[in-house]
């Protein structure tokens, strides 16, 4: 398919085509790149005109209810008449080529509404592919009309803070385990949330809500400890993804947060997180070039049994391969 026609379908919306461009941008092959590029610069062109999506990461770990959250919030939403994006960062998807997150079955109701469109992982590559892949994916769905893209990750080490990266406002789901929840959340964390709830505080089992309410209240006790009177004290608050109770109310509290950052503040965090991404690329790039260097190609094998022979430094054996890369 031409970049013309998939500009042409995105712009009117066609789903179809939407998971084309979506599959092309993902691509790695070097055959995709050009044609990817091509899309990718259009798009931009469009972007400068249009009023930005709602960017939203979420995160939190493993069961903690963000498929749910997102399905009952996606809902609300599509409801009020937005269109929204689903979009997932996996980074188990990195190591075993599998994809949990985004799964769709366990967003039934939101993957059959016509006003949403969810797209899980990308299975391959390293967490910046991924994420580069994500990045570019959300710039499709915003050429779409998608005015709202969710992105889940799982609450794992780097993947949040490359979700943050991407995003205008950084969702954080926690439970509430009274005794050790702050010992469960990592400092990083604290530092890069936006907007904190306190899942599964169902209205239909008091205890629970309660619980949840008294973690919210430590919570934002360490918060100001971490954060100190930094301009944005990100709220606490509780909400059930499952039963939908307050879901609204943690929405508010995203758009809140953007209100704060405001039009110029949220143009130049923007701007800031694209020259992230560009050296991320290049690194990427990088990356891929030494991969297929045929000069490297050319000695690996060489210098690895040196290597382990101990006839060679791990330096050395550096120096080597870097001497073969820029020698080809
Ligand atoms: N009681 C209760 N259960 C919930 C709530 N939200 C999610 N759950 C349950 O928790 C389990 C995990 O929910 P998911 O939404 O799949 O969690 P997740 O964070 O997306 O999980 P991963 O994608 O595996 O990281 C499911 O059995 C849900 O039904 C809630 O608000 N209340
Ligand atoms: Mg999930």
């Amino acid at each position: 398919m031409r970049v013309d026609d998939l500009l042409d379908g995105l712009r009117a919306g066609h789903r179809a085509t939407m998971a084309r461009a979506i599959t092309l941008v993902e691509s790695t092959a070097p055959r995709h790149r050009a044609a990817a590029r091509e899309l990718l610069l259009a798009l931009a062109g469009d972007a400068a005109t249009r009023t930005p999506a709602v960017r939203v990461g979420i995160s939190g770990v493993p069961g903690v209810g963000k498929s749910t959250f997102i399905e009952a919030l996606g809902g609300q939403l599509t409801a009020a008449g937005h269109k929204v994006g689903v979009l997932a960062v996996d980074p188990s998807s990195v190591r075993t080529g599998g994809s949990v997150l985004g799964d769709k079955t366990r967003m039934a109701t939101l993957s059959a509404d016509p006003h949403a469109f969810i797209r899980p992982s990308p299975s391959a590559g390293t967490l910046g592919g991924v994420a580069r892949a994500t990045t570019q994916a959300m710039a499709v769905l915003e050429a779409g009309g998608y005015d709202v893209v969710l992105v889940e990750t799982v609450g794992v080490g780097q993947s949040e803070v490359t979700v943050s990266g991407m995003v205008d406002t950084f969702l954080f789901l926690t439970l509430a385990r009274t005794g050790d929840q702050l010992q469960g959340i990592k400092k990083g964390i604290l530092e890069i949330a936006d907007v904190i709830a306190v899942n599964k505080a169902d209205p239909d089992d008091p205890a629970r809500e309660q619980e949840a309410r008294v973690a919210a209240r430590e919570l934002a006790g360490a918060l100001r400890l971490v954060r100190g009177h930094a301009e944005w004290a990100p709220p606490v608050i509780t909400c059930s993804g499952l039963t939908g109770a307050r879901v609204d109310e943690v929405w508010a509290q995203v758009l809140q947060h953007r209100d704060h950052l405001g039009a110029d503040g949220l143009a130049h965090k923007r701007a800031e997180q694209q020259l992230d991404f560009t050296w991320a690329l290049v690194r990427d790039e990088l990356d891929q070039r030494l991969r297929h260097s045929t000069g490297v190609k050319a000695v690996q094998a060489e210098v690895r049994a040196a290597l382990l022979a101990g006839e060679l430094t791990a330096p050395l054996a550096a120096d080597r391969l870097l001497a073969a890369y820029d020698g080809s």
